[in-house]
């Protein structure tokens, strides 16, 4: 299986995570990804690639040319106002503000682009999200171009990042910008399957009114789980969208069997819609040791996780978001993507 990946993740390092009233250490480090590596490396997936150079063209068909700007410029006019600690937002255009004017201020930009407070933006933040994004895009085209399957190793994660806000650990949306580049390459209908425990806010609203694009997602039910005002099962899409998003929100406690269940239905729906090609937003904070999500899925289960996903028989780019226990993350990716190969 390819991999690609790159070192750039490493320069996005939060300092702290603003976490039930204290800054904490972040949950979303750069040993999520050593251990991912690791773990490959066991498993004698070496066949490693660097990505290409990002396509901004590619970016900004998932997300608007303001918020990309935002994102590559706002660490040079945070410090130019003075300010050296890291970013954090604290105010946003909520229920009764106005979101139709873009802020000048720096603090006033960073509320605008943001839907939370726990993820900040640093030095090399814009570095370590355009490389996730570039390796994103270089993984679609390997598929896009005859790989049966391959493996986005993206850090920082990408699915809560909607087309023009970030949060939630994610900046720019790697999976839905691979998911519209297998459209742009060749595939008529793309589905993007997202098994992260949080539902995939972003993704969902970018593709929310594309009937080209099938999203499907299992997730700890909203109103239980970040991020809380977006995932429930009545959400199907608008306009020629219309019944091209599914979700499947999830009570505390659920386990590999019920969990299972509601996998061979979003298998079975995107088998429905007729995909082509297929993008796995692949994050295993499902798992029963996992500090911040409350599944029960245990490391074995991911095998058959692949198994089941291999079974629908799509060309598969598999893209890294979440997973928060760091001494498990690498065997729990690693088993999905084995059970995909068919071990
Ligand atoms: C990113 B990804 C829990 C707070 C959760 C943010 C979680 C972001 C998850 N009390 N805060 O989907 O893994
Ligand atoms: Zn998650």
């Amino acid at each position: 299986m390819r991999v690609v990946l790159s070192d750039d993740h490493a320069a996005h390092v939060p300092t702290g995570e603003l976490y039930l009233g204290e800054l904490v250490r972040p949950f979303e480090c750069p040993e999520r990804w050593e251990h991912v590596v690791a773990a490959l490396d066991a498993a004698g997936l070496e066949d490693r690639t660097s990505p290409d150079p990002l396509d901004l063209v590619g970016v900004e068909a998932v997300h608007d040319a303001a918020y990309v700007q935002f994102l590559r410029t706002f660490w040079d006019d945070w410090t130019a106002a003075g300010n050296t600690a890291d970013a954090i937002p604290t105010m946003f255009p909520v229920r009764g503000l106005r979101h139709d004017r873009v802020p000048d201020d720096v603090e006033g930009r960073l509320g605008y682009f943001a839907i939370a407070a726990e993820t900040s933006i640093t030095a090399g933040t814009w570095r370590a999200a355009s490389a996730a994004a570039a390796i994103a895009q270089t993984g679609q085209r390997l598929v896009s171009d005859g790989e049966d399957v391959a493996f986005a190793l993206c850090r920082p994660p990408g699915h809560h990042a909607s087309a023009d806000q970030f949060g939630g650990y994610c900046f720019l949306n790697n999976a839905a910008i691979a998911a519209h580049g297998l459209r742009v390459d060749g595939a008529d209908r793309v589905a993007v399957l997202d098994v992260d425990f949080h539902h995939g806010n972003g993704t969902q609203s970018i593709f929310w009114e594309r009937p080209d694009v099938f999203f499907a997602s299992l997730h700890g039910h909203p109103a239980d789980a970040f991020p809380h005002f977006l995932g429930w099962e009545d959400e199907v899409g608008a306009g020629d969208g219309a019944g091209a998003t599914l979700n499947l929100p999830l009570p505390r406690g659920t386990g590999f069997d019920a969990w299972g269940e509601a996998l061979e239905v979003a298998c079975g729906a995107i088998s429905r819609f007729g995909a082509e090609a297929l993008v796995v937003s692949l994050g295993v904070d499902t798992f029963a040791g996992d500090p911040i999500s409350f599944f029960r899925l245990a490391t074995d289960d991911y095998l058959a996780v692949g198994r089941r996903i291999a079974a629908l028989g799509l060309p598969t780019l598999y893209v890294m978001e979440g997973g928060y226990a760091v001494a498990e993350i690498g065997t729990n990716t690693v088993n999905v993507l084995v059970g995909h190969l068919g071990g």
